[in-house]
């Protein structure tokens, strides 16, 4: 028998990093979840778990109607399908299927329910306000970067009348439309007032500008966002690539802000499952590697979607310090990917990387996605700190506190130049020994 294994020799340590990472605050950097200013953008409840986009590429997998004819069901009969096929008829063992069943633990609900109706109205007796409250205290999350996009007519309703924001609900500026779809897009700046023509002239790009200034303040963007094909090249003669080098990156210059690209994701690979259609593929990271280079006085947060550009998205922040890696997205957003990828960037970059951010579309996400994550980061960190220690080095619990914060939220404020934890929040490495 090894005695030298965590479970025998390094307990106390183990236990140590343990409630350093159960217990740390986190910045959730990516989220599609809203202020609850804005509503119903904001999704909650059973069925809008169950409809999610993840469960119904599974649930499809079993369901033979035609695609058409579900989307015409109601969210609430959709829901009724997915929970039958995927937690009645086969075990929930999925990734997705087994946060619904965390998320219903956490709540001290019972997931063996078979009733769906009586977790609807269990769901329905909350408040938002406190619901959300409940749901970050439970998930340990302090702030939620939202995706706010400026071409999102449902969004643009809510900014056009302002709110008092929820500090703890920060903005995100997304671009996708102005950078992957310019022909379409151009025609809508001009709607609000910007004066663009089709090419993509010196006038065309100050008013591109213009727009990044406008919206910026409108949201108080504390980064600017994109997310990129695996053909997505740079430099290229592409609209993107234009509109990149004359607006965006000098927005992002002037103000102070990041741009994080997001790689690999392709749109509509099946369109008939709608926002469960989209696939992945591995991404030209040279593209990103030219950026970098290219723009050393612009900050770059990157996150790839292929598990197969995991390592090189490593090296490349190794070779770049104006790039920050972020999170392990969607596809690779499972345990066993989540380890091999964290074990991965621990080994090449030490703590300067955002091991993780949700993605979370409905608000009770962030309790699966951030308990799963804890527990699988966790692992990988014993085990490191048992290698420190093996050769002498043992960490203090302030050490693995400070560690650990690094990871959830602190080199993403390091890199952002600010600090963002509401003040409110406990001092991240202040927590009692
Ligand atoms: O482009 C993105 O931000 C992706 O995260 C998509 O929204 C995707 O549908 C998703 O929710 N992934 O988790
Ligand atoms: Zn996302």
């Amino acid at each position: 028998m090894n005695l030298d294994r965590p479970e025998f020799k390094w307990q106390a340590l183990k236990k140590m990093v343990e409630r350093a990472v159960r217990q740390s605050p986190i910045l959730d950097i990516h989220t599609h979840l809203y202020d609850p200013a804005m509503g119903e953008l904001l999704l909650w409840g059973i069925d809008e778990m169950l409809v999610y986009h993840y469960l119904l590429a599974e649930g499809f997998r079993h369901i033979q109607m035609p695609y058409e004819n579900f989307w015409r069901l109601r969210k609430e009969e959709q829901a009724e399908l997915i929970w039958k096929e995927l937690f009645i008829e086969h075990s929930p063992v999925s990734e997705a299927c087994r946060g619904v069943l965390t998320i219903l633990h956490s709540l001290g609900l019972d997931p063996k329910e078979k009733d769906l109706p009586a977790l609807r109205n269990w769901f329905q007796q909350w408040d938002p306000q406190a619901h959300i409250t409940r749901c970050m205290e439970l998930a340990g999350v302090h702030r939620i970067y939202m995706t706010n996009s400026p071409f999102d007519a449902a969004e643009l309703a809510y900014w056009a009348k302002g709110w008092a924001r929820d500090e703890r609900f920060a903005a995100a500026l997304r671009l996708d439309p102005l950078l992957l779809d310019w022909h379409n897009t151009a025609p809508q700046l001009a709607e609000q007032g910007y004066d663009v023509g089709e090419g993509l002239v010196e006038k065309t790009l100050q008013e591109i500008r213009r727009f990044l200034n406008e919206w910026t303040d409108i949201m108080e963007a504390h980064y600017v966002m994109v997310s990129l094909p695996p053909n997505f090249t740079y430099p290229s003669a592409s609209d993107a690539a234009a509109i990149l080098e004359g607006a965006v990156l000098p927005h992002c210059r002037e103000r102070n802000l990041p741009l994080a690209l997001m790689m690999g994701v392709e749109r509509a690979v099946n369109p008939a499952l709608r926002l469960a259609g989209d696939g992945v593929g591995r991404a030209d990271l040279s593209a990103l590697k030219n950026l970098c280079a290219d723009f050393p006085g612009n900050r770059f947060l990157a996150t790839a979607l292929s598990r197969e550009n995991q390592h090189e998205l490593c090296v490349l922040a190794r070779k770049f310090r104006n790039l920050h890696i972020f999170g392990c997205w969607w596809f690779t957003n499972t345990p066993s990917l989540i380890d091999e990828i964290t074990r991965m960037r621990l080994e090449l970059l030490g703590w300067s990387f955002t091991a993780q951010h949700s993605d979370a579309r409905v608000l009770e996400h962030i309790i699966y996605k951030w308990q799963h994550t804890r527990e699988t980061i966790a692992a990988a960190l014993v085990d490191k700190y048992v290698d420190m220690a093996a050769a002498g080095w043992e960490p203090t619990f302030k050490e693995v506190q400070r560690d650990v914060w690094q990871l959830f939220g602190g080199a993403f404020e390091e890199f952002l130049g600010v600090r963002t934890v509401p003040e409110a929040a406990p001092d991240p490495i202040d927590w009692p020994e």
